[in-house]
C-alpha cells in the first residue's frame, strides 16, 4: 500500500471534505509531534530519569508521576507559540492555561490527559495521551474556563496516542476514524487504517471486577448476565479484558469490538464516576461514535452532556452498539 503520511491525510481531508482548516491541521500536526516526544520519553523507562513519582499532586488529588509532568510540559510548550490556540486545559493543571500574550491567540482550545493510565507506567504496560479540540465560541478576545464548558458533540477533533508495542495515533475530525503507526526510522506517522468500524456485537467486556460489590443494580445485572454465559440469558460465553489504561482498552475495542464500563459505584457516591468528561470520556466517545459504536453514562449520550465544571467526572459505558444499548436499557428499567 502506498505510504500516506499524517500531513498528506490531513491535506487530502481538507481538499475532499473541507473539514480541516489550516489552523486545525497545524494543531493536529503539533499534537502528533508532541506525542512523538512523549513516546521517546516513555520508551526510555529506567534508562532515563522518567520513572517514579514526581512527589507532587494534581487537581484530582492524585500523586503525579514524573512522566505525567513531563508529558504535560511537552504538550504545553509544543502548542502555545503556534497561533492556533486560545488556551489549553489538562488533567494535570487546576485551571486553564491561556496562551501567553507574547504569542497570537487562535480560535481553538485543546484539552488533554497528557499521560493516561499512569498506574501502568512503572510496570511497562501500555499508556496513552488523550486529546480533545473545541472551537472558541464568539470572537471576543480573551478566554475563560466557561468557554471550555461545551458538550462533547461540539468537538472539532479528538484522538489519542497509545504507547504500546506499536506507537499509534488515532484521530477523528468528524469524518470517520483514522489510525497512524509511528515509523521510528523516519520519525513519521504512517496511515495504517481508516474508516475504522466497531463490530455492533461482541463477546468481550472490560470492567474492573474488583468493584463488583459497589455497583448499582443495572451494572450488576448486565455483568452477571455476561458471566452466566451460554446457559444464561445472553446465550453466549463472554471474555473479559481490563488493562486499566483507558487508551489501551478503547484501542482494543476500536480494533475488534467490545464494551468498556467504568460506572458509578458507591465507594464515592457523590462522584458520578471515576473518568473525566472533558478530556477522557468526550474524546473517546467522539472516536467510538465515529467508528459506529455508542457511548453513554448509563442514561444519556456522553456527547450530549453539558459540562458544569472543567474537571467533572462521568460514568462511562462505551463500545459495540448493541451491548451499550443493552447495558443502558437496564439503567432505564
Ligand atoms: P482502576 C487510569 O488511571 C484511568 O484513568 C483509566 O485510564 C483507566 O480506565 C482507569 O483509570 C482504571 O481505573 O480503578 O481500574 O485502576
Amino acid at each position: 500500500m502506498k505510504r500516506v503520511s499524517l500531513t498528506q491525510y490531513l491535506v487530502e481531508q481538507q481538499r475532499e471534505h473541507g473539514r480541516i482548516p489550516p489552523e486545525l491541521r497545524l494543531l493536529i500536526e503539533v499534537v502528533a509531534r508532541a506525542c512523538k516526544h512523549i513516546a521517546i520519553a516513555v520508551n526510555k523507562g529506567a534508562l532515563g530519569d522518567v520513572l517514579g513519582s514526581a512527589h507532587s499532586e494534581n487537581v484530582q488529588g492524585e500523586i503525579q508521576k514524573k512522566l505525567d509532568v513531563i508529558s504535560n510540559e511537552v504538550l504545553i510548550e509544543a502548542n502555545e507559540w503556534g497561533g492556533h490556540l486560545a488556551a489549553m486545559a489538562s488533567e494535570e493543571m487546576d485551571s486553564i492555561h491561556v496562551v501567553p500574550n507574547r504569542y497570537p491567540q487562535g480560535e481553538y482550545m485543546l484539552l488533554f490527559d497528557p499521560l493516561d493510565g499512569s498506574s501502568n507506567i512503572d510496570v511497562n504496560v501500555s499508556i496513552g495521551t488523550i486529546f480533545s479540540v473545541l472551537r472558541k465560541i464568539g470572537h471576543a478576545r480573551g478566554v475563560s474556563e466557561e468557554d471550555f464548558l461545551q458538550p462533547g458533540k461540539q468537538q472539532a477533533a479528538a484522538g489519542y496516542c497509545v504507547y504500546g508495542p506499536q506507537t499509534m495515533l488515532v484521530l477523528t475530525v468528524g469524518n470517520g476514524v483514522a489510525m497512524f503507526t509511528l515509523d521510528r526510522e523516519t520519525g513519521s506517522w504512517v496511515l495504517t487504517q481508516q474508516d475504522v468500524r466497531i463490530p455492533e456485537d461482541t463477546k468481550e467486556f472490560a470492567i474492573n471486577m474488583s468493584n463488583l460489590r459497589h455497583w448499582a443494580p443495572p451494572v450488576k445485572r448486565y455483568i452477571d448476565e455476561c458471566l452466566a454465559g451460554k446457559t444464561g440469558p445472553r446465550g453466549k460465553d463472554f471474555n473479559m479484558r481490563w488493562v486499566a489504561s483507558m487508551v489501551a482498552d478503547v484501542h482494543r475495542i476500536l480494533m475488534r469490538g467490545g464494551v468498556f464500563l467504568y460506572p458509578w459505584d458507591q465507594r464515592e457516591p457523590e462522584k458520578p464516576g471515576k473518568l473525566r468528561l472533558m478530556y477522557e470520556a468526550n474524546p473517546m466517545a467522539f472516536l467510538v461514535e465515529q467508528a459506529g459504536g455508542l457511548a453513554t453514562n448509563g442514561r444519556e449520550r456522553i456527547l450530549d452532556i453539558v459540562p458544569t465544571r472543567l474537571h467533572e467526572r462521568v460514568s462511562v459505558i462505551l463500545g459495540s452498539k448493541n451491548e451499550v444499548e443493552t447495558a443502558t436499557r437496564y439503567h432505564a428499567e
